[in-house]
């Protein structure tokens, strides 16, 4: 981590509806003729079918770009808008137009498609960790798979009412998508568990449970939903990321 380049899978999540929250900044674009999509980046494209969630920083600004294909708008920071532009992923290859600029704190509560999950559609919660210096602001969640996203939903749950959240938008549970020796279909669950994580202040234990989690999905894991089933996670990822890339659903970023 932080060594040499990093290759993320940019996932394309629709935008299928605004909070109200959300209008005011968007009153320079128009809904009826763009598709929006949140562009999360991710190092599990595999664990693409457990997603219950988006996270957003709430405090971090992003902007509106233009992407390649015409009408399609791309939700990012600015940072990560930049390094697209220079490796041909928007409109125009090394220009970074910013059509607008929304807080990740107003897309909360955006209801979003989540491609290959079994959850069709789910909501776009805040989470305090989203660094706004790591891919692109945008982190999809999944509770399965992740420590991080496992101690925020967990928290978020609890604390719905003190964060002003619809319990309606973190109703979806972690589904089992890879089993491993050692931490069974449930790996997140699992560690955090065994590693008495209380929340997501605990940030000891969860980098500790990030690359222990990493480490056996990837090496030992199985698949155990989707086109892959049965195939060893090492062999499943980059066909299911390859799959997500030839239907339009996602893109290679680097940084
Ligand atoms: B991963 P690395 Cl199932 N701030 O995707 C904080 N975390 C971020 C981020 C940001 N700005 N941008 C991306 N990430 C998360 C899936 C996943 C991820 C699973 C298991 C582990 C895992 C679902 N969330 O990451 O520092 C994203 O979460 C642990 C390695 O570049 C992304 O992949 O190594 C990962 O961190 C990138 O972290």
């Amino acid at each position: 981590e932080g060594v040499g380049p990093q290759e993320y899978t940019g996932l394309k999540m629709q935008v299928l509806n605004f909070p109200d929250a959300a209008h005011e900044a968007l009153t320079s674009i128009d809904l009826s003729i763009n598709k929006v999509f949140m562009i999360a980046a991710t190092l599990r494209p595999e664990t693409m079918y457990g997603q219950t969630n988006c996270f957003v920083g709430p405090s971090l600004t992003y902007g509106i770009y233009e992407g390649l294909v015409p009408g399609e708008l791309y939700i990012c920071t600015r940072r990560a808008a930049s390094n697209m532009a220079f490796q041909g992923l928007l409109r125009e290859r090394g220009v970074v137009k910013e059509l607008g600029t929304i807080k990740g704190q107003q897309l909360v509560g955006a209801r979003i498609n989540a491609p290959l999950s079994v959850y069709r559609e789910v909501y776009v919660l805040p989470m305090e960790s989203v660094l706004p210096t790591k891919g692109t602001g945008v982190v999809t969640s999944v509770p399965s798979g992740s420590p991080d996203d496992y101690a925020t939903l967990t928290e978020l749950r609890k604390k719905a009412e003190f964060y002003h959240l619809n319990p309606d938008w973190m109703k979806y549970d972690a589904v089992p998508i890879i089993r491993t020796p050692s931490f069974g279909d449930l790996t997140a669950e699992f560690l955090c568990k065994k590693l008495k994580i209380q929340s997501p202040k605990d940030v000891k234990q969860l980098a500790e449970a990030k690359e222990l989690a990493y480490k056996e999905d990837f090496y030992h894991g199985v698949m155990i939903i989707g086109d892959y089933n049965g195939e060893k996670v090492e062999v499943a990822k980059p066909k299911v990321r390859q799959d997500l890339i030839k239907q339009s659903l996602a893109f290679v970023y680097n940084e």
